[in-house]
């Protein structure tokens, strides 16, 4: 393949390696959301979704997406999102209707698509990332296409990149690849858990984002001064991350993944025009954060495309958290 590798050239390749058996009446998947430690932003390929960097990330497994999928007679596909049908002009009916279009070829299915989310949508939860990935895992079983999950993590980046994460619980690694049409860009699952790690978060505000990940990517990509040093800064944390985690030593992995988040939104303030997800009571979050650690607490932050911030924490601090920060919606990763 060329340079100018077309999403649906890629999606050709891969469904070659499908099962050739014919359709269900019906597919259904979840997914999960993912929460980075170490942050996508940036693009190399804006096209196919390929990262600057490579990203690791870890699954909230009871936050994410349910879709069911079955085929009706229509001139147009129906997107359901929590029970009400979406108009035809919203942006996120628009990345549906393209992606299922990369599967039509020359045939002319139509779907019914039932997403259910439990998560706020376009708030910095990543919901496109359990979306994209369970509509992906929903084809591949209305298909029976019996693609492996590589390949399934390399379709549901078509859709969202952060959704090439989002087909395996716990800690999943995507690497960033260096062929020209990503077909070494996936996502892979790291086999150890951390049952003593919670996730807490912590709601700021869950309007719909000022900036697309998208657009915000493309512009700090293009105006930031301090990117090149981002594209520095991720190798190394992806380093200490793997370190933490194989030696379950929690201070380096929230020392690391909350270094991670500031230095992504230092990058992005400084854009032109600047971009700042944060909000006052981030901030605000942030400062009461630190001078609880500085009082020997052991917590950390994460915060993603949103005001929102993402706590890290273990569980013998789960009580302390929840004194101080009532609202935190607390989740065990590792959960069975
Ligand atoms: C991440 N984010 O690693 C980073 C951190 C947000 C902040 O991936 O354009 O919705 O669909 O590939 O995946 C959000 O970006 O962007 C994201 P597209 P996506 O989780």
């Amino acid at each position: 393949m060329g340079c100018v590798v077309r999403k649906h050239e890629v999606v050709h390749q891969i469904l070659t390696k499908a099962n050739g058996s014919s359709a269900r009446e019906k597919g259904l998947a979840y997914a999960p959301t993912n929460i980075a430690l170490c942050k996508y932003w940036g693009k190399r390929n804006n096209e196919l979704n390929l990262p600057m960097n490579s990203s690791l990330s870890i699954a909230l497994p009871d936050k994410g997406a349910m879709t069911t999928l079955h085929f009706i007679e229509d001139s147009s596909d129906n997107i359901v999102l929590n029970g009400s049908l979406l108009p035809a002009d919203t942006n996120f009916v628009r990345r549906i209707v393209q992606f299922l279009d990369l599967f039509r070829k020359d045939k002319n299915w139509r779907l019914h698509v039932d997403i259910n989310m439990n998560i706020p949508v376009a708030a910095g939860l990543a919901s496109s990332a359990c979306g994209f990935a369970s509509l992906t895992l929903a084809l591949n079983d209305l298909f029976n296409w019996q693609l492996s999950l590589n390949y399934l993590s390399i379709l549901a980046r078509l859709g969202s990149g952060s959704a090439s994460r989002s087909l395996w619980a716990g800690f999943v690694e995507w690497q960033a690849g260096v062929q020209s049409d990503g077909m070494d860009s996936f996502s892979q699952p790291y086999m150890i858990t951390w049952p003593e790690l919670r996730v807490g978060i912590l709601p700021i505000s869950f309007a719909e984002k000022l900036y697309s990940s998208r657009d915000a990517m493309q512009r700090t990509v293009a105006t930031s001064v301090l990117y090149e040093n981002w594209t520095k800064k991720v190798v190394q944390d992806m380093a200490l991350l793997k370190q933490a985690i194989e030696l379950k030593n929690f201070s380096l992995l929230g020392g690391t993944a909350e270094s991670n988040a500031l230095n992504m939104h230092a990058t992005m303030l400084s854009s032109w025009p600047p971009i700042c997800y944060a909000l006052p009571e981030t901030i605000d979050a942030m400062h009461q954060i630190w001078k609880l650690r500085q009082e020997g607490l052991s917590l950390y932050f994460t915060q993603d495309a949103g005001p929102n911030l993402k706590l890290l924490f273990e569980d013998k601090d789960e009580a302390t958290i929840k004194k101080h920060f009532p609202l935190a919606d607390i989740i065990n990763p590792f959960a069975v």
